[in-house]
C-alpha cells in the first residue's frame, strides 16, 4: 500500500495542553486540512512532549481527547491522515534516545523555546524540557517526512532536527530523509489581542481565544483586542507601524475568506470598533461548527478510541522500518 502512493509525507504534531488555540488553528490545524488530499499525512498529538511541564493525569487524559475531537471536527479525515497519540508508539521514545547521543548541549542550550519555558517554569527546569527538540526530531524522522508544517516559532526546532539528520546520515549513510518545514504566508504567527507583540498562547489567556469558547466570550475578546496608539484611526495593513491592526486583519482573513485589499476597502472611513466587531463575528461562525461537533465526538468514546487505535497501529508499522534500519546501522540488535 505505502509504496503505490508517490505522495510526499507530511508530518505534524500539537501538543494537548490546555485548549488549542485560534493560533493554532490558523497556524496549523487549517493547513493540515488543505493538505489531506495532495499529501500523505500523520498527525500526531505530543502527550509526551507535554510533560516536560507539569500535568494534571485527568486534565492531561480530557485535553488529549479533546485535541482529537478538535483535529476531527475541524475537518481532518481519519481515513485520509494517520492521526495518533505519540506516547502510544514507542518507537518515538527509542528513537529519541539515540538521537540524544547525536545531539549537542550546546546546540540544545541556544534553543528559544527551552530558554522561554524555563524561565516561565523556574521551578521544574527537567531534562525533558532540555531535550524536547530531540524528541520532536524522533517524531519527524521516523516517518521518513518530506514536509512539516509548523508555525513561525518551531522553525528553529525543525533546523535541529536537519542538523541531527544529516549529522547521522554522515556517519551511517542516507537513514534519515532531510525534512524541510512548511511554513504558510498567512498566519504564522497569530498574536496575542491584548500584547500584538507577543504570541497568541494558551499560557496567557487573556489575549487568546480558545476554540470552544462560548460566542460571547470570543466576542468580548475581540471588542477588547488592541488595536493602535497611532492617530490614523483606520484599517489598513501595516504589520511594523499598526501589529495590532494587522494581527486581527490576518485572523478575518482567514475566518472570511478575504485579501487584506478587501479587508481595506470594506472598512474604508469606518473606525476600529466597527472592524473588531465584524471580526468577533467572522471568528464566531467558523468556530460554531468546530465546537459543535467537538462536543458531539466527545460524547462517543468507543469511535474516538476506534481512530487512535487504528491511527497507532499504522503509524507503528511505518515508524518500525525507521527503527529497525537505525538499529542495524549504529550497531543494536534488533528484536
Ligand atoms: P503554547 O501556546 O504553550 O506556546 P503552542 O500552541 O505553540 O504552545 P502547540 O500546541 O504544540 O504549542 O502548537 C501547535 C502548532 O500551532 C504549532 O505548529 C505552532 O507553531 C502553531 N501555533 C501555536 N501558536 C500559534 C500562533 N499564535 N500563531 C500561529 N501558529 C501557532
Ligand atoms: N514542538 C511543537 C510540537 C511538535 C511538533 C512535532 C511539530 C512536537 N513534535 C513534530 C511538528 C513536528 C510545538 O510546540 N508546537
Amino acid at each position: 500500500m505505502e509504496q503505490q502512493v508517490q505522495k510526499k509525507r507530511i508530518f505534524s504534531g500539537i501538543q494537548p495542553t490546555g485548549n488549542l488555540t485560534l493560533g493554532n488553528y490558523i497556524g496549523a490545524l487549517r493547513n493540515f486540512n488543505l493538505l489531506q488530499d495532495e499529501y500523505d499525512c500523520l498527525y500526531s498529538i505530543v502527550d509526551m512532549h507535554a510533560m516536560t511541564v507539569r500535568q494534571n493525569p485527568a486534565e492531561l487524559r480530557k485535553a488529549c481527547l479533546r485535541t482529537m475531537s478538535i483535529f476531527l471536527a475541524s475537518g481532518l479525515d481519519p481515513r485520509k491522515n494517520i492521526i495518533y497519540f505519540q506516547s502510544q508508539v514507542p518507537q518515538h521514545a527509542e528513537l529519541a534516545w539515540i538521537l540524544n547521543c547525536f545531539t549537542y548541549m550546546g546546540e540544545l542550550q541556544r534553543m528559544t523555546q527551552f530558554k522561554d519555558k524555563a524561565a516561565k517554569h523556574a521551578d521544574n527546569i527537567n531534562a525533558g524540557l532540555f531535550t524536547y527538540p530531540v524528541l520532536m526530531a524522533a517524531d519527524i524522522l521516523l516517518y521518513q517526512t518530506d514536509l512539516v508544517p509548523i508555525g513561525e516559532d518551531q522553525r528553529q526546532h525543525l533546523e535541529l532536527c536537519r542538523d541531527i539528520a544529516n549529522r547521522f546520515n554522515g556517519v551511517y549513510g542516507d537513514v534519515f530523509k532531510v525534512p524541510e518545514p512548511y511554513i504558510a504566508k498567512v498566519g504564522a504567527r497569530i498574536m496575542s489581542l491584548n500584547a500584538p507583540e507577543s504570541k497568541m498562547s494558551k499560557s496567557s489567556p487573556e489575549g487568546c481565544v480558545f476554540l470552544l469558547d462560548r460566542p460571547e466570550d470570543i466576542l468580548r475578546k475581540f471588542k477588547r483586542a488592541i488595536t493602535d496608539s497611532d492617530t490614523e484611526r483606520c484599517v489598513r495593513y501595516d504589520p511594523e507601524h499598526k501589529p495590532g491592526v494587522a494581527n486581527l486583519m490576518q485572523i478575518y482573513g482567514s475566518a472570511a475568506g478575504k485579501t487584506y485589499a478587501e479587508i481595506e476597502r470594506e472598512f474604508d472611513g469606518q473606525g476600529y470598533g466597527a472592524f473588531k466587531a465584524a471580526v468577533g463575528e467572522a471568528v464566531v461562525e467558523k468556530l460554531r461548527p468546530i465546537r459543535e461537533e467537538t462536543e458531539r465526538l466527545l460524547a462517543d468514546k468507543a469511535y474516538l478510541e476506534s481512530v487512535y487505535r487504528a491511527g497507532a497501529e499504522k503509524a507503528s508499522y511505518i515508524a518500525g522500518k525507521t527503527l529497525r534500519k537505525v538499529y542495524k546501522k549504529v550497531g543494536l540488535l534488533a528484536k
